[in-house]
């Protein structure tokens, strides 16, 4: 068995190339990626988020944690790039205003990807106008906003504010995901079509926006 909690613990201490060489094993003997990603790297970095509010390690140890897991997740990439070449529909993904955190977004973005759908990026800190403008030039079917600090609702709320108003607002759906967010601030206060707690979720509920049906169940006995 490979030896998870080595690699949770070599991501929470930033020792980036003891956690490639476990997510390499790990890969080797076959570990589901997903399962990887959402078992142990993400929970990491929960961990080292958690160390961070209580003041057991600050900005530059939360840097060099982030930089582990982002090598991690460059090994794992490939392997979720699948059926890229299916165009089901356009989204275009941003991290809101003011805030840098692309993580989760990245993330996001490649399980979308895997599905067939074009993903345009606008990275980090981006403006509310530059969500209305790119999903207008690409004829996007979604709007994502990811924002991770509590600094950044009132951007959220402008954004979906400037989605809503907008003259493509009958074409566009606006989901939110990130840590600072609810889904009650999301869905009440802001008006967004969906907010997802994961990307797991995210992507299910994009589909669903979009109209994609879910992926056939295999009938009992096949
Ligand atoms: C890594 C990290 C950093 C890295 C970011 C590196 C990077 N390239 O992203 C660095 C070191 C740069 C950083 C900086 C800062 N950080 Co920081 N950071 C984190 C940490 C530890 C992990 C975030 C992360 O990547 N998680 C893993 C990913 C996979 O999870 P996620 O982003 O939540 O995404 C998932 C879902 O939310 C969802 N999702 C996310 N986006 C979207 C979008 C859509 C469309 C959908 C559908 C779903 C979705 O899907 C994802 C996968 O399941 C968090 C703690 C935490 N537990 O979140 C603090 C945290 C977010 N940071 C925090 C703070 C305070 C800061 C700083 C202000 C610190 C400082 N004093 O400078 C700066 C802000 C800089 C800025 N202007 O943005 C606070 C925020 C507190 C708050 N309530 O506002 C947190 C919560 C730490 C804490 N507990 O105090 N940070």
């Amino acid at each position: 068995m490979p030896d998870f909690e080595a690699l949770k613990k070599a991501v929470i201490s930033g020792k980036r190339i003891d956690a490639v060489e476990l997510t390499k094993q790990a890969i080797d003997e076959g570990v589901d990626p997903q399962e990887l990603i959402s078992r142990y790297l993400i929970p990491a970095l929960n961990v080292v988020g958690n160390k961070f509010e209580k003041k057991e390690i600050f900005v530059p140890e939360m840097m060099i944690a982030a930089r582990s897991m982002q090598a991690c997740m460059d090994l794992v990439k490939p392997l979720l790039q699948k059926d890229v070449n299916l165009h089901q529909g356009t989204v275009v993904i941003g991290t809101v205003f003011g805030d840098l955190h692309d993580i989760g977004k990245n993330l996001v973005k490649l399980l979308l990807e895997s599905l067939g759908l074009k993903v345009i990026d606008l990275g980090v800190g981006v403006k509310s106008k530059k969500f209305v403008d790119a999903a207008k030039q690409h004829s996007a079917g979604i709007v994502g906003l990811s924002s991770l600090l509590t600094t950044g609702d009132p951007y959220v709320l402008e954004t979906v504010n400037a989605m809503k108003g907008s003259d493509i607002s009958s074409n566009v759906k606006v989901i939110c995901g990130g840590a600072a967010l609810t889904r009650k601030f999301v869905e009440e206060t802001c008006g967004a079509d969906a907010y997802a707690k994961d990307a797991a979720e995210g992507v299910r509920k994009i589909k669903e926006l979009l109209g994609i049906p879910a992926a056939p169940t295999p009938s009992r006995g096949s």
